[in-house]
């Protein structure tokens, strides 16, 4: 069967193109060797992390901005709430590049942010305990995605649009060409154009094609914790993101009374994404509850934790770009764990790439060339 648009991954990235491509009047097929949403990936975990300020460069500023946009229009269309304004902190040493770029992002986007003192911060917030060398920087406007929900709501978009969505169906290889060639497991598909969202199976795919990409997938770990309510609830503490000299957690306030959640962000091992990932061990909890304690010291006992895959490159800046040779190709891939909250914005650059061959957005920084 010859589509127009195949679409290798539907997970946030994948499911959003498809939405944009079908609305669009594309023929498009989603391929997923699971059902999205699932948890094989890193689409999982109820919460995500939208903030604006932006710690990894300024330049990702004006693609987050139209990423909120993005989660606004989709909540109207599905009459859904998908984003919780919870406000997001960023924690750091004053001289770190991120409280740095989170700073240079404010002011060059005029974006809210308030910047506190270690002790100050203690003062708004009494649930956090911070020592003296830190600042926190705390952008009101910022929040949280519901996950699973806003690729629900792609899905459901992109299939009322007329997409057709294949799952548990895993493409082995990839034919490139004026019409490419996709096989899966049990079927053998045709398009005249190809993108590529496979996440952590992104290398492995494009490795088909006789083309290398340094995307590395990466175990990661994060867990839930009993909390006092009063001090850890979504209307009194915030999301946020703490860096230390060296190492890096996130996390969220207790949305729904389901408990602290926190992150690793930094480190984590190099895996197979075929292979099931470790389940979270003692070492994990340990990691975890020795940064909580220090840092939340009121929180509760530990609930359960569990993994994911990031798709880490060298420099943890994406890739979104046409595959060399290949006009008719886009990947996306390599999101390094900070790529959900760009999902809506990443899925509109998809089908504009594959529609007017260009995007509104820069993508000069997520260029593949910039590896070689
Ligand atoms: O993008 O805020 C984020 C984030 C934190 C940890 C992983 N991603």
């Amino acid at each position: 069967m010859l589509y127009d648009v195949v679409i290798v991954g539907a997970g946030s990235m994948g499911m959003a193109a498809g939405y944009y491509l079908s609305k669009a009047g594309k023929k498009v097929l989603l391929l997923d060797a699971f059902n999205p949403p699932h948890e094989e990936g890193s689409h999982h975990g109820d919460t995500r992390i939208i903030r604006f300020a932006y710690g990894e460069g300024t330049s990702y500023v004006p693609f987050v901005k139209r990423a909120g946009e993005l989660w606004q229009a989709l909540e109207r269309l599905v009459d859904e709430r998908l984003f919780l304004q919870t406000g997001v902190v960023n924690i750091g040493e004053p001289t770190s590049s991120s409280i740095q770029n989170v700073k240079a992002s404010a002011q060059l986007y005029d974006l809210a942010l308030d910047c506190y003192s270690a002790e100050e911060a203690m003062n708004k917030w009494p649930g956090l305990a911070l020592p003296a060398n830190l600042v926190a920087c705390f952008e009101p406007t910022a929040g949280v995605l519901r996950v699973e929900a806003c690729i629900q709501a792609y899905k459901k978009l992109a299939l009322a649009a007329g997409a057709t969505l294949q799952t548990n169906d895993k493409v082995l290889a990839i034919q490139a060409g004026d019409i490419v060639h996709i096989q899966t497991a049990n079927t053998a598909y045709q398009a005249k154009q190809l993108i590529v969202t496979a996440g952590a199976w992104a290398t492995e795919l494009l490795a088909t094609m006789n083309i290398t990409i340094p995307v590395t997938p990466t175990r990661k770990t994060f867990a839930w914790f009993e909390a006092d309510e009063q001090l850890y609830r979504d209307a009194v503490f915030p999301a946020y993101g703490i860096e230390l000299a060296d190492s890096f957690y996130y996390g969220f306030p207790s949305i729904d009374g389901v408990g602290l959640k926190l992150g690793r962000h930094d480190g984590g091992e190099a895996v197979d994404p075929n292979e099931p990932l470790r389940p979270f061990d003692d070492e994990d909890r340990e990691d975890l509850q020795q940064f909580i304690q220090q840092f939340m010291p009121q929180h509760g006992a530990l609930k359960y934790g569990k993994t994911c895959k990031y798709s880490m490159t060298p420099d943890e800046d994406f890739i979104i770009d046409f595959l060399p040779n290949h006009c008719n190709i886009v990947i996306a891939a390599g999101f390094s764990g900070h790529g959900f909250k760009f999902s809506s914005a990443v899925g509109e650059v998809l089908s504009e790439l594959l529609l007017d061959g260009t995007s509104k957005q820069d993508l000069t920084p997520f260029k593949l060339s910039r590896f070689r």
